[in-house]
């Protein structure tokens, strides 16, 4: 099998559904990661990509009770909070202050503020600096916003876009088959639903990303599944930037059973998501999940992207994350170095900004 995959990376042919299944299914991680490394070299070469950027939290009531996560709360539950207006811009100025290029925003579905909210928190960012990035709301909210203020799926984008949203975050995708999803987030939107919806966001001309998490009740044909619709959807719009891998962090949650992810596994599917998505460009380790040095030595394992300083993280570590909440851009530069690769700084559409 190691010798039809090396055969088809270079030949830049794709790898079948049975052949990622079997790559899941090895032990050998070593082979899988010198066949992921190999595809990214050819790719990506020895770059690395990082940004600077800020998360904006800007509340975690949500409507939504996914098992797996452990940030969302209720209305009155200790630890709920709705940020104001003048704390987004504060925060955004932060940013702005600290060389940020990319503001990322994460929130849950909140169960009153109005869309007119959402298209103020934009104005906002863009009335700090119009060179920030937007990367806000994922096909979850999008779906969530159109229902909310009676508009369409593109009127919801033509909205977002006009008051500064410039592309989106990945989340939402978790496993897109419906049989994981009715266990572990049987409120949010369908499979079926994140894809289509994600459709007409890149059809509307924004980027997004696509995750995928993974290490808590999904089996190895579920994964294949998932980076299946992925690499089919990327086919038809070629709108996915880059692919996230999400390790599940267990505390706090309600998934039964689970307990997280190893460093065998968490590099297993970097690899294998570099191999089997054939049309994405970049593959991101995103440090905050995977911890520093499993991110630092993916490396090694067809990864190319590292996210961002990030600044203000929640959703992790309300899982029990153990990494740090920030990276200072130095430490960033030092861990792509030490495994002797050379450091891009991006901006989030993925144009070089500086070479170290
Ligand atoms: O969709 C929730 C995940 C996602 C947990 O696009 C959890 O650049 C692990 O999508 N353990 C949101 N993961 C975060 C996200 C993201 C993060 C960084 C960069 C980008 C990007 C996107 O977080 C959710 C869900 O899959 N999540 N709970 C948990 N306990
Ligand atoms: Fe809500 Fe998102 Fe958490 Fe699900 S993952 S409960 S949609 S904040």
């Amino acid at each position: 099998m190691f010798e039809t995959i090396k055969q088809k990376v270079a030949d830049g042919q794709r790898i079948t559904d049975a052949e990622a299944l079997a790559l899941f299914e090895s032990n050998d991680l070593l082979a899988i990661g010198e066949l992921a490394a190999e595809a990214n070299r050819l790719k990506n070469d020895d770059r690395v990509f990082f940004n600077v950027n800020r998360h904006i939290n800007y509340g975690n009531l949500c409507v939504n009770r996914c098992k797996f996560c452990a940030f969302s709360k209720e209305k009155g539950e200790p630890g709920e909070y709705t940020l104001a207006m003048k704390d987004v811009r504060q925060k955004a100025a932060e940013a702005a202050a600290a060389g940020a290029t990319e503001i990322h925003i994460v929130g849950g579905l909140h169960p009153d503020l109005p869309f007119d909210f959402y298209l103020q928190m934009m104005r906002t960012i863009k009335d700090v600096s119009v060179d920030l990035h937007i990367k806000a709301f994922t096909a979850v909210e999008i779906d969530y916003f159109a229902k909310l203020a009676g508009l369409t799926i593109p009127q919801v984008i033509e909205e977002l876009k006009a008051a500064g949203l410039d592309s989106l975050p990945g989340g939402g995708a978790e496993i897109l088959g419906q049989k994981v999803r009715d266990k572990i987030c049987p409120e949010k939107i369908s499979g079926a639903r994140w894809l289509e919806v994600t459709e007409m966001v890149h059809n509307a001309g924004l980027k997004s990303n696509a995750t995928m998490l993974f290490g808590h009740l999904e089996e190895y044909q579920d994964r294949v599944e998932h980076l299946h619709l992925i690499r089919e959807l990327q086919d038809r719009t070629g709108g996915f930037q880059t692919f996230i891998p999400l390790a599940f962090q267990p505390d706090n949650t309600r998934v039964p059973g689970a307990k997280g992810v190893g460093g065998v596994d968490a590099l297993k599917t970097l690899a294998i998501s570099r191999l089997y998505l054939d049309n994405f460009q970049h593959v991101k380790a995103y440090w905050v999940m995977l911890g520093l040095k499993i991110a630092q030595t993916s490396l090694c394992f067809g990864v190319n992207d590292l996210d961002g300083t990030v600044v203000e993280e929640k959703i992790g570590h309300d899982a029990g994350a153990d990494s740090p909440q920030a990276m200072a851009k130095n430490g960033i530069i030092e861990l792509i170095r030490k495994a002797g690769r050379t450091p891009v700084e991006r901006d989030t559409l993925y144009n070089p900004l500086k070479a170290y």
